[in-house]
């Protein structure tokens, strides 16, 4: 049996997993958990990456602690989000948070350069404010990327401290909106026209590559022996998550829920027409040459932002509420980029409700719901929409990640599509990344390889449509202003 240490960052919180595999079996342990605590400066919204450094190296350390020794170890985080380093290699201050405001009215300069349609034709991405690019031209005249020399992903900036090797993983790159996804190269034309310097990033790894052995001070401070090699996995979490549905044909939709919920198909070509762009779908890369085309929706963000807002109550007892709450009382779109920045949850939503004049939920349990719904809602849409898109019917939506927790949210996702929705694995971005690396190393084999392992290992919850979907799909309709 080989141990495979992964790193999984998420917005809220960051994981180290190790997963123990061989050809038959799969058992993934949690070693080290920490609060990912983003950090409001004068300057605007950062991410603590040194803090997310310290837990990385207490996580790898309670690893080896675990296994005795360690085969590998990889590394997936959220995307889009960067640091810089100067010519020394020294990183230019924090890195900056998605949901920080820099980016707001962006867009429009960048398209009075690149049409919002050529820039799609070009790279296939959905238009959201944080896309790499648009974080980019919005530092444009900042000192600090004037004196950059380098741009590294979040995974890849770890990756560096941890080994001393710079490169930028491909799926992730994916999401900078500066990729072909046809060629899967850079798309120099765009960068070229925006200003953007693409001798800025190091080059291109696939997931699987090797990218270096652990530096002698770490495994001084994590007790590890060497060699410990880092694979190259999908670094974008929702690529590694994708790779963990444990679908058994092409015939599947999946929903990566979490801090986002990201729906969508696996394709084997990006779809660019216009009317995938007027619908905002993505396509971002996968493993082993196939597409995610998928649509961002705000997710269990929203819950997450009220419960903060709450004081924390127990989410156990709020859900056994909101389940009694009436199906459909109000909802809200649950795409709309009005709900990224954090704060005032709940009002916000009370005020999407009656600005649509709807019943305004009041109490904590009355809130959830409409959340719930809304997330549903939001999820049968883009799974209808991606498979007319797409031209790609499916039989069954797979829910994975820590929505699959959420066992409201599955039955009322499976209510919503009219579909089966099979539930789990929760942790399927660690156990994506585990699988790369156990790929890389002989053990599994290709992506249905892969995902027969999981089938065989993961435990999975079936919820099956409740009939009602007329009213889902009258609710879609007033949502949309049908
Ligand atoms: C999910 C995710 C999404 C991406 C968003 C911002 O964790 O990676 O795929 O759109 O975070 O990076």
């Amino acid at each position: 049996m080989k141990s495979y240490a992964a790193v999984d960052l998420g917005a809220s919180s960051g994981r180290v997993m190790v997963g123990r595999v061989d050809p038959d079996s799969l058992e993934l342990t949690e070693v080290h958990r920490f609060p990912n605590r983003p950090v409001r400066t004068p300057e605007g919204l950062r991410w603590d990456i040194l803090a997310l450094y310290a837990g990385v190296l207490d996580g790898l350390k309670a690893a080896g602690a675990l296994s005795g020794r360690l085969d590998s170890v990889g590394i997936d985080s959220w995307a889009v989000d960067y640091g810089l380093l100067d010519a020394d290699g020294a990183l230019l201050g924090n890195p900056v948070h998605y949901r920080d405001g820099r980016t707001e009215g962006v867009a429009e300069k960048v398209w009075a350069t690149v049409p919002a349609d050529e820039l799609y034709a070009a790279t296939g991405l959905q238009y959201a404010p944080f896309n790499t690019l648009y974080q980019l031209t919005a530092a444009r005249s900042t000192a600090q990327l004037a004196q950059a020399r380098r741009l590294l992903l979040i995974p890849d900036l770890l990756a560096y401290w941890l080994t001393g090797e710079q490169g930028t993983e491909l799926t992730n790159a994916s999401t900078t909106q500066l990729i072909d996804p046809r060629t899967r190269r850079w798309s120099y034309d765009v960068a070229e026209r925006l200003g953007i310097e693409l001798g800025l990033f190091a080059p291109l790894r696939q997931p699987g590559d090797p990218a270096g052995v652990l530096r002698p001070d770490v495994l001084e401070e994590t007790g590890l022996t060497g060699p410990v090699p880092l694979t190259t996995v999908g670094s974008h979490d929702t690529a590694s998550a994708v790779a963990a549905v444990p679908a058994t044909g092409e015939r599947f939709a999946y929903i990566c829920t979490g801090t986002w919920s990201l729906a969508g198909l696996e394709l084997t070509a990006p779809v660019l027409t216009e009317q995938s762009r007027a619908a905002n779908f993505t396509n971002e890369l996968g493993l082993d040459g196939t597409v995610r085309y998928l649509r961002n929706i705000m997710g269990l963000w929203l819950l997450q932002e009220c419960v903060r807002a709450w004081g924390e109550p127990d989410l156990g007892a709020l859900l056994l509420e909101a389940a009694k709450v009436p199906t459909l009382r109000s909802v809200v779109d649950a795409g709309d980029s009005a709900f990224l920045a954090p704060g005032r949850m709940p009002e916000r939503i009370a005020e999407a409700c009656r600005a649509s004049e709807q019943p305004v939920p009041v109490t904590p349990a009355e809130t959830t719901r409409c959340i719930l719904d809304s997330l549903a809602l939001a999820h049968r849409r883009a799974i209808e929409d991606a498979q007319r898109l797409a031209d790609h019917p499916v039989d069954v939506v797979h829910v994975v990640g820590g929505g699959t927790r959420n066992a409201l949210l599955c039955q009322l996702t499976a209510d919503a599509c009219g579909l089966p929705v099979v539930a789990g694995p929760t942790e399927a971005a660690a156990l994506g990344n585990v699988l790369v690396q156990a790929r890389a190393h002989g053990l599994v084999g290709d992506l249905p390889g892969m995902r027969g392992l999981l089938t065989r290992t993961q435990p999975l919850t079936r919820y099956e449509p409740r009939g009602g979907t007329e009213r889902w799909r009258a609710a879609q309709a007033r949502l949309a202003g049908d």
